[in-house]
């Protein structure tokens, strides 16, 4: 039987094949686990965070020869990531699969994990250690909870089970209630260091939202003007707590079985908490640091003033025409985004999207070529060995919609320009709704449903005629908010479109 990676087999392990033929390059954690302590709580513990900040924070403590750059990394709703990643030691291998190369490396800076449903109180304790100094998340869009006007959704009987127990922890009490939302977890570890006088410290959010540091800090003290007796607390974060905007970048398809057993084969160890990733990867950030910080910059994160330009280029160029192949090719039976970007008609539709709407939205960012920036992260679609599916990308439409292509509609539309292009996209998004709620629709043998937050709400506006579509789904405001359902240039340009696609 395969040895379980961990500390105790990591020696055995096949490492620094470099070089030999027919093995790829495969390395070891750069950091000494058993020397790491932590310093940095991560919320929100998927796969996307070990493929990238959790490689980052690795190579800017090896570069800097810092100890104290461990993380914490937290689970959401569930405890498996922290199950498989415990008898393991937190050590995890990310298998990057280039077009032509693979190579995979172990990262040892995952020092301790935890799930809020048991591990609550040790979380708080540890954004308030003294010794912790940045908490990064990334929670996916959905994970902020927030109300279609952007406030945080109050209603949410877990945000609101999470500020009755912070209303309760300001009192003196304990945190033994286990924390639902990660927004809430965040603001009873902050109380906590507030409380003990832990000193200031850094929150940076990592996920695909525009202007995602000033979100974050919006969502935190809306909250707190609406918990009785945090006006201290409201005010110490205020003057010693920042909210560095980040762009992330890196494409972290679902890791299967396949990608298991190949790393298997590499390394001669099984490993339950294997991701993946495309060779790219980029990560801008704003330096506005409330205290320390790992080097990032060691290991080629770009620190800068103004991240808001990278950010908005990459949701619009990338994460827009990302959703529209997800969308289109799903409903054309592709399995993966490499198959729909080499459908040339899907193609024209993604060019047609960032050329005409996108670009003229778009100041580029320092030195960036942004036709150059389009074509390369077409070719990083292409690449066909990551395997990412349409279906993974298509999930949660009605929230990451409004992050990556709505702001590109209401620039276009008060620009008065009529979005055609952009309107495809939504009528793609609308017509795969409609198929994974009403008719059904197969992609690679599978039978898909609507993965989203809203699929209740969205099954229904879907329910009815094809031609009236548009105008029930963009009454959907949560989604679309008053304006563009009350966009009559955009239904009909979206009408439009689904009759092509219908016809197709
Ligand atoms: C994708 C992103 O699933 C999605 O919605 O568009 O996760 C994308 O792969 C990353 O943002 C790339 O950095």
């Amino acid at each position: 039987m395969t040895p379980r990676l961990s500390r105790t087999t990591l020696p055995g392990a096949t490492l620094a094949r470099a070089g030999l033929p027919g093995h790829a390059n495969v390395r070891g954690p750069a950091v000494d686990p058993g020397a790491t302590s932590v310093g940095l709580v991560h919320l929100g513990l998927g796969a996307f965070h070990r493929a990238h900040q959790a490689v980052y924070t690795e190579d800017a403590a090896a570069a800097a020869g810092a100890t104290g750059w461990g993380i914490l990394g937290v689970t959401q709703r569930s405890a498996r990531v922290a199950e498989q990643l415990a008898p393991q030691d937190g050590l995890y291998g990310v298998l990057t699969k280039g077009t032509d190369e693979t190579s995979l490396r172990i990262i040892g800076s995952l020092r301790d994990v935890s799930f809020p449903g048991t591990g609550t109180a040790h979380v708080v304790r540890t954004i308030a250690a003294p010794t912790t100094h940045v908490v990064t998340l990334t929670v996916t869009e959905k994970g902020y909870r927030r109300a279609a006007d952007g406030r945080p959704d109050l209603a949410d009987p877990d945000l609101g089970s999470d500020v009755a127990a912070l209303a309760a922890e300001l009192g003196g009490a304990d945190p033994e209630q286990p924390a639902r939302s990660p927004i809430g977890l965040l603001l009873r570890g902050l109380a906590r260091r507030h409380r003990d006088d832990a000193g200031p410290i850094t929150v940076v959010c990592c996920d695909n939202l525009a202007e995602n540091g000033p979100v974050v800090e919006g969502l935190v003290q809306a909250i707190l003007t609406a918990v009785p007796g945090a006006d201290a607390l409201a005010a110490w974060v205020a003057a010693s707590v920042t909210f560095p905007s980040t762009m992330v970048d890196r494409i972290v398809p679902a890791t299967t079985d396949q990608h298991r057993a190949e790393a298997a084969r590499l390394t001669g160890l099984d490993d339950h908490g294997l991701v993946v990733g495309e060779p790219f990867t980029q990560w801008v950030i704003e330096d506005r640091f409330a205290g320390d910080r790992p080097a990032w910059e060691l290991a080629g994160a770009t620190l800068t003033t103004d991240v808001a330009p990278y950010e908005r280029a990459k949701l619009r160029v990338l994460n827009a025409s990302h959703s529209t192949l997800a969308y289109l090719g799903a409903l054309r039976g592709y399995e993966t985004i490499a198959e729909a970007i080499a459908d040339p008609a899907l193609e024209a539709v993604v060019h047609a999207l960032v050329d005409e709407d996108v670009l003229p939205t778009l100041q580029a960012p320092d030195g960036l070529d942004l036709a150059q920036y389009r074509e390369d992260v077409l070719a990083r679609f292409a690449n066909p060995n990551t395997g990412h599916t349409t279906v993974q990308v298509a999930m949660d439409g009605s929230a990451k919609l409004p992050q990556r292509l709505l702001g590109t509609v209401r620039d276009r539309l008060a620009a008065g320009a009529v979005p055609t292009a952009a309107a495809a996209t939504i009528a793609a998004w609308m017509s795969y709704v409609h198929a994974t709620t009403q008719g059904g629709l197969e992609v690679a043998g599978h039978q898909v449903t609507l993965d989203d937050p809203l699929a209740g709400v969205l099954a229904s506006a879907a329910a009815g005629s094809v031609d009236g579509l548009p105008g029930r789904l963009l009454a959907v405001r949560q989604v679309f908010g008053d304006d563009l359902a009350e966009s009559e240039v955009l239904r009909r340009e979206v009408q439009a479109h689904l009759r092509t696609l219908a016809a197709v």
